[in-house]
């Protein structure tokens, strides 16, 4: 395990990679990448920075380091400019005050650009997606992956969601305190259950059939409580929308959410629209002209929830148009968004 007191932080120039700078340091972590990083989020906002960095690599970085971007974003405060030493305090004691060595050199690996397996080795002989499950997710861009954790750590994940929230399944007043008065998000990120359910084999197979690879890191996202709607509180969304740009060219990408309890149609499922994704093109060019498509596709027929049980992950690809929907039953749905992606992925930087 590496943390602050069994380690020294380090200096040293790299000829790792040829965009390395001659100033970089290696840190106690020892990932190049992790300083070049720094560096250009130092930056940020001091006019351009020397030291380009790449989206999916930042992606991988903080996914490997346990790490959520927006809390990694905040930590980058303007004003005070953290330190690089600072910079791998934080990560250290946001993972506990220690890190896994064995997770450590498989980060180094892959940023460094070798080939690595999955976070948990062979794959072989978990039971991934079936074939026509297969075939279902190229024709409607998103697959059901039915027991994909094991039910401890399902039902603990959601016990940890009600108890960060000081809320109880069993008192629907507890359901709608200030916490998530205007959202369905839940900013728990590194309970135990939640860690244990981003390392389900099954759940990691599939990703890893749909990736077509096996270097995947779990992008560390939060848990979500979204209650019955009542006089005094109103679905506030997410309503339908894309997270990822829609300008071409169009990349592969994923997301997912797990229910950690049953959740019927009518419970506030997540809902898409089925098959958008083969189709996004020729709509985008029938648009009329200055339409925003993020608009339009508010009125778009096909919106669907998405039924399943407890245990249940639904991947999507991140073209479908997509969104939660108002809880009209009466418990609320319970959820931990869950995705992976591979170390690299073809992306458009362009935001439309
Ligand atoms: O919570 C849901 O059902 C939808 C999630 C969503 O819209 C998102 O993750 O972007």
């Amino acid at each position: 395990m590496t943390s602050p007191s069994t380690s020294e932080s380090d200096t040293a120039s790299t000829s790792a990679s040829p965009a390395a700078l001659p100033e970089e340091k290696i840190g106690r972590l020892g990932i190049p990448y992790l300083f070049r990083y720094w560096q250009r989020k130092n930056a940020a906002g001091t006019g351009p920075s020397e030291v380009s960095g790449d989206r999916d690599l930042d992606c991988t970085l903080l996914a490997g380091l346990n790490l959520n971007v927006l809390e990694t974003a905040r930590f980058f405060n303007p004003i005070k400019r953290p330190s690089f030493e600072a910079f791998e305090d934080w990560i250290i004691a946001t993972n506990g005050g220690a890190m896994d060595d064995a997770e450590l050199a498989r980060l180094r690996a892959a940023l460094a650009g070798n080939t690595v397996g999955s976070a948990i080795g062979s794959l072989d002989g978990v039971e991934g997606l079936t074939s026509e499950e297969l075939a279902f997710w190229d024709d409607k861009g998103y697959v059901v992956v039915h027991d994909a954790v094991e039910p401890a750590h399902r039902d603990e994940a959601a016990a940890a969601i009600y108890d960060f929230l000081h809320a109880s399944p069993t008192n629907p007043n507890s359901w709608y305190g200030r916490k998530f008065g205007v959202s369905i998000w839940v900013p728990l990120l590194r309970h135990s259950a939640f860690l244990a359910n981003r390392r389900s084999p099954r759940l990691i197979k599939a990703f890893s059939q749909l990736w077509g690879r096996e270097d995947l890191w779990a992008i560390v996202d939060q848990g979500g409580l979204n209650p019955p709607e009542r006089g005094d509180w109103k679905f506030p969304g997410p309503h339908v929308h894309w997270d990822a740009t829609i300008a071409p060219p169009h990349r592969f990408g994923v997301q997912g959410i797990l229910y950690l309890t049953d959740t019927p149609a009518e419970q506030g499922a997540f809902s898409c629209i089925p098959g958008f994704h083969r189709r996004l093109d020729e709509w985008l060019g029938m648009l009329p002209a200055g339409t925003d498509p993020r608009v339009a596709i508010r009125r778009e027929p096909g919106f669907v929830p998405i039924a399943g049980k407890a245990g249940d992950l639904i991947i999507w690809h991140h073209l479908l148009p997509h969104g939660s929907s108002p809880n009209r039953g009466s418990l609320p749905r319970v959820a931990q968004y869950i995705a992976l992606r591979s170390t690299r992925w073809e992306y458009t930087a362009e935001w439309a």
